[in-house]
């Protein structure tokens, strides 16, 4: 049985992530910082798809942590086939002079630095096996700059550069390299991006059908499917009213008496 690790399942891409693998098969590692959630979701994948689960509780910012909760793997879960490095988000979306040093320290130490870590302790089982897929969830952040985006992007442009060079180092390996780059996507995301606030998260999808988990998620069922011989390097997807990183075609709600 193929072995997949998703970072960040507890909510957004990584949970619908997590619900496709088991339907395709995987055994799987899910993680994430909050605990009850982790188990709720184990226990869902038990029961629907009655494949074997482990929950790695941990935040990606701490490489010791990392490192503690591979090492606290079961045996039958140690050999990783697929590593998926989604966990990650935005903290802000002001100018950069009035952003937060706090926030943009969070995004880099989890966007860039959790991605490194994971992947540094993962990699050498896979160069020993002469095989491997890893799967980095960037954003067409990664790819554009908007207004406000400036740390945000920069990071995503970094795990962008990341994966480009890793897929050039590892080739050698038989290890192959693909990343994902969604655009506007309904998830907490835009909830953690500013910090709570529910009303203002809202507002981000008012007036278009943005982008649900389940369409990232198809584009990761393509991804792992897709021959040994092909390798899927980026795959940039934006809801359809969504030209590009800061346009987007709204329709005029009219309120009718
Ligand atoms: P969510 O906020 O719904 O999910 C983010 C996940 O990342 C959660 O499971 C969270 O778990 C985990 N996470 C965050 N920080 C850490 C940390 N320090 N350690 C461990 N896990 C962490 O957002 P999305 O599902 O939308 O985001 C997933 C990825 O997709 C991110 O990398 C994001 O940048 C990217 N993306 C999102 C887009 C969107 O519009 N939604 C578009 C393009 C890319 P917990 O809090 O439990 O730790
Ligand atoms: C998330 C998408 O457009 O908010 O990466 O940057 S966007």
């Amino acid at each position: 049985m193929t072995t997949a690790l998703i970072t960040g399942c507890t909510s957004g891409f990584g949970e619908a992530f997590a619900l496709r693998l088991a339907k395709l098969g995987y055994r799987l590692i899910i993680t994430g910082r909050r605990k009850s959630r982790l188990e709720r979701l184990a226990e869902r994948l038990e029961s629907q798809y009655g494949r074997p689960v482990a929950n790695l509780c941990f935040d990606v910012r701490d490489c010791k942590a990392c490192e503690k909760a591979l090492a606290s793997l079961p045996p039958e879960f140690s050999r990783i086939d697929l590593l998926v490095n989604n966990a990650g988000l935005a903290a802000g979306a002001s100018p950069f002079d009035e952003s937060l040093l706090d926030d943009f320290e969070r995004m880099l130490d989890t966007n860039i630095k959790g991605l490194l870590y994971m992947t540094k302790l993962i990699v050498p089982q896979m160069i020993e096996r002469k095989s491997g897929l890893i799967v980095n969830i960037s954003s067409i952040a990664g790819v554009e700059v908007y207004p406000g985006g400036n740390v945000y992007c920069a990071s995503k442009h970094a795990v962008n550069a990341l994966t480009k060079g890793l897929r050039i180092d590892l080739l050698k390996h038989g290890i192959k390299v693909s990343s994902i780059s969604p655009g506007m996507a309904e998830t907490e995301f835009s909830i953690v991006r500013y910090h709570g606030d529910e009303e203002k998260a809202k507002k981000v999808y008012e007036g278009l059908s943005p982008l649900l988990a389940e369409d990232i998620a198809d584009a990761l069922e393509f991804i792992v499917t897709r021959p040994p011989h092909v390798c899927i390097h980026d795959m940039l997807i934006t809801p359809s009213q969504q030209g590009n990183a800061y346009i987007s075609h709204r329709e005029v709600r009219t309120v009718t008496p």
